[in-house]
């Protein structure tokens, strides 16, 4: 026997795929149809990082076992390669971004296939590529066409050092998510798109869908429905009233007779427009100076410090003829509701501190069940709990939510209020001033003002261009290239000047999964057939950081082509998963800067891409983090040696002929059943010592069958393939590889349980129960038996006559 070559048989079998074609598919009608799905790479110039891995493997197995079950399974990869560190890399360098990309690709591509990946590569996507991103610009045509796609200026959050606008979703901790770097608000004209407009559609998808809890959550939070009503209050000034009332948003108008002030947000509109009116005019004015410094979630933190100015207005509430002052402060944000809170500080904890900073009144309107009146020292936040309401006319006595109900028809009836649903989801800022992105392809024209570009002239190509470098005023470096910006308009023939911004990188990632269908299609984004044909992604697996980034923003697009008659199914994915992060052996987040990071090709070249395959699924639970540790990928590839040993053992099929399941009969049938039962539903580590306990059984007989042999293969392969079609092969003597073979079937009579329970009877009568271990010899058995503090108290003084053991049921004592 040549000993486990894994250098030589790792090659081979990648050869052997590639020239079959052996992962390619054909919308093949006679199948049923499996798709998964990997979030594809962006190609950074570091290559494939250790984290990588752990997706597309799990991944893998689980393809490539679909396949052995006869799916016609659709497992494709791609590369989303737009965005800031190629381009500034390029910037560094002096390179063109397309060339660092298609050597970055190159190098993902090795990679990929050193780690034998079961990828249809007939099916590879770069988002770069003129021909897939004209169905990018394509999509955003129909947004601006059905009015979705629209050009505002406001204010964005701005990173200092990228030199971008920013979405929501990419500020954390008020910092920018790629780089860390310090975030200001910038106003600025920006092309938007209108996902607010999908909240609620976006909302009631997930019902349909089966995504891990975590990410539905996720989703429901960040969407953030809120239930409500704008609660419209007279001003008075010190000479009179304003012309418009002011509008406060409120969750809970059942507290309404407790309110004592209004607060309105520094960049308000309503601040805006009454500034004249206001006493402190000067301070106000240096207040909205210094707001624009702190970021939104610093702002409306409970226990930031309450600050703010007395406009001198006051707020008339027509339920208890109250004069409420009115107040600039941060902790309103002018993006949320009407910009305007009306302040209860009874009940709401920020309120009650901005109350006792301002001396403001508190007042109490709810009461827990066990009525406390006691001296108001902290907000009672009474919210899901029921409470009775006080000092509130005629809602006294009621509970909250009855008082909820009626205060909102009261108001509503006297036209001081209109019901209203809020969302915490912001429409989308889709434009970014760097170069390396999708052009717009929008005309600005004198006359005819935004006109989008003939949809049979696109794609618009980026231009190549000597400098791209983003300009310090925050224009794209597309600007200076005054050739490509000056163009006629398409729809009246004047002069006109194209869009300058780029698309965020999140574009060509939103619909990605739709081109798989049909890469090379260049009349449509996908054909209705295919796009028919492979339908829903069955199952894709992803970071929980894209959970409101990428997965929530390809819901809208696809939703939206699904709207337009573009997409046949509503909802892209119909499962979710997502697995835990790869931390580096110090326990840390994998960093060059900590000097922590793996390099997958060092490991690989060591050890053989199936150990480290099965290392990566067997290192921990899926879903959780897990350390890099390589001793536990030294102890893998020992196991995979001693598979591979094995073959010492075979016995011929002619001396199996007669017993084909051999001597291990019952833990193989366990096997494949847990094997299997552990794929599905990624337990892939507890697969893995399954197959490691088959093993060692195996090492404790003198000889394996053939037959008992391959269903070791066979479960191995999905995550040691190279191995498996090798042994499938060499020692087995098959001609035709191994991953479309069946998937061995389990007897789920032949499954014997680890334990059964032992009767005891004394005469024939019942007397006691034991469970044992199965296959337990005849001695032990009437061993425990006779031992059973119940018998003996039975058998205390009494002969005993005979003991009869029935194997696997009982044990009868005769006194
Ligand atoms: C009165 C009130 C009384 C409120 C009470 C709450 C409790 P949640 O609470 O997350 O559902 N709000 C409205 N607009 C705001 C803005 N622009 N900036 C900051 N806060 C704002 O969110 C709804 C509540 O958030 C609203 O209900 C309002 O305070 C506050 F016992 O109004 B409430
Ligand atoms: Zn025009």
């Amino acid at each position: 026997m040549p000993k486990y070559d894994f250098k030589d048989i790792e090659a081979k079998w990648q050869k052997y795929w590639q020239d079959n074609q052996t992962f390619v598919v054909k919308e093949d009608k006679s199948k049923k149809k499996f798709y998964s799905l990997i979030e594809f790479p962006y190609p950074s110039g570091e290559g494939l990082h250790v984290g990588h891995p752990r997706p597309f493997t799990a991944m893998d197995v689980i393809s490539r076992k679909k396949r052995m079950e006869g799916y016609n399974v659709l497992y494709p990869i791609g590369f989303d390669a737009f965005g800031l560190p190629t381009e500034n890399y390029a910037i560094k360098t002096g390179r063109l971004p397309a060339e660092v990309t298609a050597e970055n690709i190159a190098n993902f591509t090795r990679q990929l296939q050193m780690l034998g990946y079961s990828f249809d590569w007939s099916r590879m996507v770069n988002t770069t590529d003129p021909a897939y991103y004209k169905w990018t610009q394509w999509i955003f045509l129909q947004f601006f066409k059905h009015g979705l796609a629209y050009k505002k200026n406001m204010p964005i959050n701005w990173c200092l050092s990228c030199k971008i606008g920013l979405a929501n979703e990419e500020v954390v901790d008020g910092r920018c998510e790629r780089c860390g770097g310090e975030v200001v608000k910038r106003d600025k004209e920006q092309w938007m798109l209108a996902i607010t407009k999908y909240a609620e559609k976006l909302l009631s998808g997930l019902d349909e869908v089966d995504y891990i809890e975590r990410a539905k959550i996720q989703q429901e939070n960040w969407i953030g429905r809120k239930e409500g009503i704008n609660i419209e209050y007279a001003v008075k000034t010190q000479t009179g009233e304003l012309p418009e009332k002011i509008a406060c948003f409120t969750t809970r108008p059942d507290t309404n007779f407790g309110a004592t002030f209004v607060v309105v947000a520094p960049e308000s509109e309503f601040v805006q427009k009454n500034i004249e009116k206001f006493e402190n005019q000067q301070e106000i004015d240096q207040y909205i100076k210094d707001a624009k410094n702190r970021s939104d979630m610093e702002r409306i933190a409970e226990g930031h410090k309450k600050t703010g100015v007395f406009t001198g207005l006051y707020a008339m509430n027509n339920l208890n003829q109250r004069e409420m002052p009115i107040y600039v402060s941060d902790f309103v944000l002018a993006t949320v509701g009407t910009g305007a809170v009306v302040g209860v500080p009874g009940h709401d904890l920020r309120d009650f501190e901005f109350a006792k900073t301002k001396r403001l009144d508190i007042v109490r309107v709810v009461v827990g069940k066990d009525g406390d009146e006691s001296e108001i020292t902290r907000p009672e936040q009474v919210q899901e709990e029921a409470g009775t309401m006080i000092n509130s006319d005629f809602l006294n006595g009621m509970d909250i939510h009855e008082a909820t109900t009626k205060i909102m028809d009261y108001l509503e009836d006297k036209g001081w209020g209109k019901r209203v649903i809020n969302y915490k989801l912001r429409d989308w800022v889709f434009s970014r001033q760097r170069y390396w992105g999708e052009p717009i392809p929008l005309v600005n024209c004198l006359d005819c003002g935004w006109v989008p570009m003939d949809e049979k002239d696109l794609p618009l190509e980026l231009p190549k261009v000597e400098k791209y470098e983003p300009t310090d005023d925050g224009q794209s470096p597309l600007a200076l290239m005054t050739d490509w910006v000056n163009t006629v308009c398409p729809k009246c023939g004047q002069p006109a000047k194209r869009e300058t911004d780029t698309m965020p990188n999140w574009a060509g990632s939103s619909w990605y999964y739709l081109r798989y269908m049909d890469p090379y299609n260049n009349e449509a984004l996908a054909s209705q057939e295919k796009m028919k044909y492979w339908g829903q992604i069955d199952w894709y697996n992803g970071g929980m950081e894209h959970t409101v980034l990428h997965l929530l923003y390809s819901r809208f697009w696809n939703q939206f082509l699904y709207d337009i008659g573009v997409v046949p199914f509503r909802e892209p994915y119909k499962k979710r998963t997502s697995h835990g992060m790869i931390l580096g052996p110090d326990g840390e987040k994998m960093s060059k800067s900590r000097g922590n990071v793996i390099n997958p090709d060092e490991m690989v070249k060591k050890f053989g891409s199936d150990a480290f395959r099965l290392y990566i699924m067997f290192m921990g639970p899926f879903d959780q983090a897990v350390m890099w540790d390589t001793n536990g990928l030294v102890g893998v590839k020992r196991f995979l040696d001693r598979v591979w040993n094995l073959q010492e053992k075979l016995i011929s099929d002619e001396q199996t002929a007669s017993m084909p399941w051999g001597e291990l009969e019952s833990l193989l049938h366990q096997t494949i059943k847990k094997v299997g039962e552990d794929i599905d539903n990624m337990r892939f580590n507890t697969a893995i010592a399954k197959l490691m306990e088959l093993v060692n059984e195996f090492y404790k007989h003198e000889h394996v069958s053939k037959f008992e042999y391959s269903i070791l293969i066979k479960l191995l392969s999905p995550f040691a393939p190279h191995l498996g079609e090798e042994l499938w092969q060499s020692a087995l003597g098959y001609k035709n590889g191994l991953a479309y073979e069946p998937w061995p079937k389990y007897d789920p009579n032949k499954i014997v349980a680890d334990e059964f329970v032992l009767a005891v009877q004394i005469n024939g009568k019942l007397r006691d129960t034991l469970p044992v271990k199965t296959g337990i010899t005849q001695e032990l058995a009437i061993e425990s038996a006779l031992s059973s503090l119940k018998i003996q108290k039975h058998l205390a003084g009494k002969k005993l006559v005979k003991v009869i053991y029935v194997p696997s049921k009982l044990v009868n004592i005769v006194i």
